[in-house]
């Protein structure tokens, strides 16, 4: 399976082919809308979101609530494009129109400065617009589809926030994946932890007082993942190096980790292996979760535990400092319309991305045109794996 998304922030629409699903997958739209309404959400969120109502169009590849087998086509209208005809219009346009919105003074920790340059373009915009986190949307979607692909294979998705600022809850160790993603849309900030919930909400609201922005830590969990997904015996092959990249390409998320992730560096081996144990009813599982369901590059049937570490949204309303482009000359950046913190509405984000990677996984283990057929050969690889 792979997918393209394209589509600027303030343009007509964002837009995604995804290619290689079989057929027959079961797919509800509404799910889509409901995952799309999610990741609008979020305790910190700026205008924009009272602006955007995103609902997904499907314009292929689904007929009477089945994939085909086709590519999939997957619009979301930017209802702000209304705002924008001129400014992000396809035509050409004269000296004064192009003037408008013009960006010359690059925000510090944007793509502007450094995309400008490569591309050389005279309008910083050209580089905003598409390095704008809008474009997650269409991940979001994607994500959906292959949460829905996932569930009917037995396997569950959650994200939380675990971070705010350095405002950090706890997640209690037997909590299931269904647990942890019922208490997370409970709360504003998706944080599992109700004693933290209103620390976050407190700093959320100080750093926008302070016209600053911040960051956070995010986890994702997935539970009845089968054994063996990825492979140990190529670089590229191994699934949880295929999930940091897909964490770390989420805008302004600068690292990752698997279960006890750095911590790891600070341990004795004795603390940081997963024994492991056997049993009838379970067949081979590991006494704890430390390594965070990967071993070699492949799952080991324990969940799926990444973590993401997002930075501030670079763009401030107390600019800092930066170069015009057009005179050389110190200025403060620009100001853009912003989000004090977007550490939820990217929890969603990074559960779309692993979501995506891990069904990637399964269609490349259980490569089949119909999904009945590839549902068939799941349950028979389990069985499998149960009595090894
Ligand atoms: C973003 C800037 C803001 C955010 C946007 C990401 O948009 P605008 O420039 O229109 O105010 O709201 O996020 C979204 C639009 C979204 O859908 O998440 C940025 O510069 O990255």
């Amino acid at each position: 399976m792979r997918y393209l998304t394209a589509g600027e922030s303030h343009g007509p629409e964002l837009t995604t082919i995804i290619d290689g699903l079989p057929a027959g997958i079961p797919i509800s739209v509404e799910q889509i809308n409901q995952d799309l309404k999610r990741r609008q959400g979020g305790y910190g969120r700026g205008g924009r979101m009272l602006i955007e109502t995103d609902t997904v169009e499907i314009t292929s590849g689904i007929r009477h609530g089945k994939t085909l087998g086709s590519p999939i086509t997957l619009i979301v209208k930017n209802d702000d494009f209304k705002n924008w005809e001129t400014v992000m219009g396809i035509e050409p346009v004269d000296k004064r129109a192009k003037k408008m919105r013009r960006l010359s003074k690059p925000r510090p920790g944007h793509a502007d400065l450094v995309g400008g340059i490569k591309y050389d373009h005279d309008d910083l915009r050209n580089v905003l617009e598409r390095s704008s986190a809008r474009e997650t949307a269409m991940r979001v979607a994607v994500g959906s589809i292959c949460k829905q692909l996932l569930a009917a294979l037995e396997i569950d998705v959650a994200s939380h926030v675990l971070e705010i600022g350095g405002v950090r809850g706890n997640i209690p160790d037997n909590m299931t994946v269904k647990e942890i993603q019922e208490r997370a849309e409970q709360s504003v900030v998706r944080c599992v932890d109700e004693a933290i919930e209103e620390e976050m909400k407190a700093k959320i609201d100080q750093t926008k007082a302070d016209k600053n922005t911040i960051g956070g830590v995010v986890e994702v969990v997935v539970g009845g993942v089968p054994i063996g997904l990825g492979s140990h015996t190529q670089w590229d092959a191994k699934l949880d190096g295929k999930i940091a990249q897909a964490i770390v390409s989420i805008n302004a998320f600068k690292g990752v980790e698997f279960g006890v992730g750095f911590e790891a560096a600070r341990l004795y081996g004795s603390e940081v292996m997963d024994e492991i144990i056997w049993s009838k009813e379970a067949g081979y599982t590991r006494t704890s979760n430390n390594l965070g369901g990967f071993e070699g590059g492949m799952t080991n049937g324990m969940p799926v535990v990444v973590r993401g570490v997002m930075k501030p949204i670079p763009t401030l309303y107390k600019p800092l400092q930066s170069v015009d482009i057009d005179t050389k000359e110190v200025y403060k950046a620009s100001v853009e319309r912003s989000d004090s913190s977007a550490v939820p509405a990217a929890s969603i984000v990074a559960e779309a991305m692993v979501a995506i990677e891990i069904a990637k996984a399964m269609l490349d283990k259980f490569e089949s045109d119909s999904f009945k057929a590839m549902q068939i050969e799941v349950k028979r690889y389990r069985d499998y794996t149960l009595n090894y």
